[in-house]
């Protein structure tokens, strides 16, 4: 805990996490080791045996990586956490640790492409059954339920849709058939969305995106709300492996302390690139959490504490002309993942949501056209006219043109 417990989220991002060391440094130093010395062979024992606290070997436990750690679990509003080596090992680890052959889960259709697909053939062949349904429709949770559900994993705002999911809703489905809710909470941050506080039992994210936020690190981190818990995924992550190195937490507990000031300016620039988009000629539809016309629009000011920095969107002239835009583009850049301080621009169907399949992409709304912008901090006006001179570049489509002479 801070030394305040009661400063705002703000300040927490600055001063969470940091405990005292040696020299008094203000900034926790990394302890780049894999193992630790033991005083004696007895020490070594009873660290062993639990009887001791002390740290024994970094896949077990790191200063570093629990500073960070304990970080994250603050600004979640969590018991602990347990940093992992990337986000899918977040989310392989917290699957694994709730689940056994014959269990049910019903997961958001639209999730990142390797959840979804890490579902539909891994967990499979360990005979666990997943029904991919539209959680933002809280109707298809409750029809999904089975007697064996144990999980329900929602990704809100999903990846790429950004479509919204009531958490207190879910979470309530969850409670009432003794099921967990595991939350994905990457594309918002604890910044925008505290999943915990709404009913959720275990949070997710990939702390590649914006808890880092500056787009040099792989990194994931699953957040638990006690004790009980907590010991099991520990447990788990330790036999599994996945875990984080602490140059990576050391890193990642840097880009914490901007996080909420870095979110602010994602919020600002995203809503005003938004807006353009949404009354330019060559657009055909925009999703943005922060625009009245997101089909969610209430669930998400309800529950968010801002709109974010992710938006979607499709060209009138479909898949070609979003092709010729994100070949013109130059300030921003053409990359997968999100959430940096630079504007990255993508194709979901043929890069992050290809192992998906046609099917389920088609299915989860992810259309051949959709376009994923990851508004950065830079100054908005310069990201503006970046996209502005690229769709310049687009042809309008022949059959607007047609459509409009009709
Ligand atoms: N969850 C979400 C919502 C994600 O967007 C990603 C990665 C992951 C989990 C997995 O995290 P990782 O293992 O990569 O740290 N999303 C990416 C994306 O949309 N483009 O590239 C990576």
């Amino acid at each position: 805990m801070s030394k305040n417990k009661n400063i705002k989220f703000d300040s927490k991002c600055v001063h969470s996490g940091i405990g005292e060391y040696e020299f008094g440094p203000v900034v926790p130093p990394i302890y780049q080791t894999s193992t630790f010395k033991f005083e004696s062979a007895a020490h070594g024992a009873s660290l062993f045996k639990g009887e001791k606290e002390g740290y024994i070997y970094t896949r077990m436990s790191n200063p570093t990586v629990e500073a960070m750690e304990k970080s994250v679990a603050e600004l979640e509003g969590g018991f602990k956490a347990l940093g992992c080596a990337s986000g899918m090992a977040a989310i392989s680890t917290a699957f694994t640790a709730l689940l056994k052959a014959n269990d049910h889960v019903i997961c958001s259709k639209s999730v990142y492409g390797p959840t979804s697909t890490l579902l539909r053939t891994i967990f499979e062949k360990f005979n666990v059954e997943t029904t991919f349904v539209e959680t933002s429709e809280i109707n298809e949770i409750k029809n999904a339920v089975k007697s064996n559900t144990k999980v329900i994993y929602v990704e809100t705002p999903g990846n790429p849709t950004l479509s919204i999911t009531d958490l207190q809703k879910a979470a309530k489905i969850a409670h009432d058939n003794n099921a967990k809710l595991v939350v994905d909470n990457t594309f918002m941050s604890p910044a925008l969305q505290q999943p915990l506080a709404l009913g959720a039992d275990v949070v997710v994210h990939s702390m590649t995106k914006f808890l880092n936020g500056h787009a040099d690190v792989v990194a994931g981190i699953i957040v638990v709300n006690d004790e009980e818990t907590y010991k099991e995924f520990r447990r788990v992550l330790n036999q599994m492996g996945g875990v984080i190195d602490p140059f990576n937490s050391f890193l990642v507990h840097r880009g914490l302390k901007t996080l909420a000031l870095r979110m602010q300016r994602h919020n600002e620039n995203a809503t005003e690139i938004a807006s353009f988009l949404e009354s330019h000629p060559k657009i055909k539809w925009v999703r943005y959490p922060g625009l009245e016309s997101h089909p969610q629009f209430e669930i998400g000011k309800k529950q968010h504490f801002g709109p974010g920095g992710m938006i979607t969107f499709e060209l009138k002239g479909g898949f070609n002309a979003g092709e010729k835009l994100m070949n013109s583009v130059n300030l921003c850049q053409l990359a997968v993942s999100l959430g940096g301080v630079e504007t990255l621009i993508q194709h979901p169907a043929s890069m992050t949501h290809l192992t998906m399949g046609k099917e389920a992409r088609e299915t989860a709304g992810i259309t051949e056209g959709l376009v994923r912008l990851s508004v950065g901090i830079e100054n908005v006006g310069d990201i503006i006219s970046d996209l502005e001179n690229a769709l310049d570049q687009v042809m309008e489509p022949a059959t607007e043109k047609i459509n409009n002479a009709v």
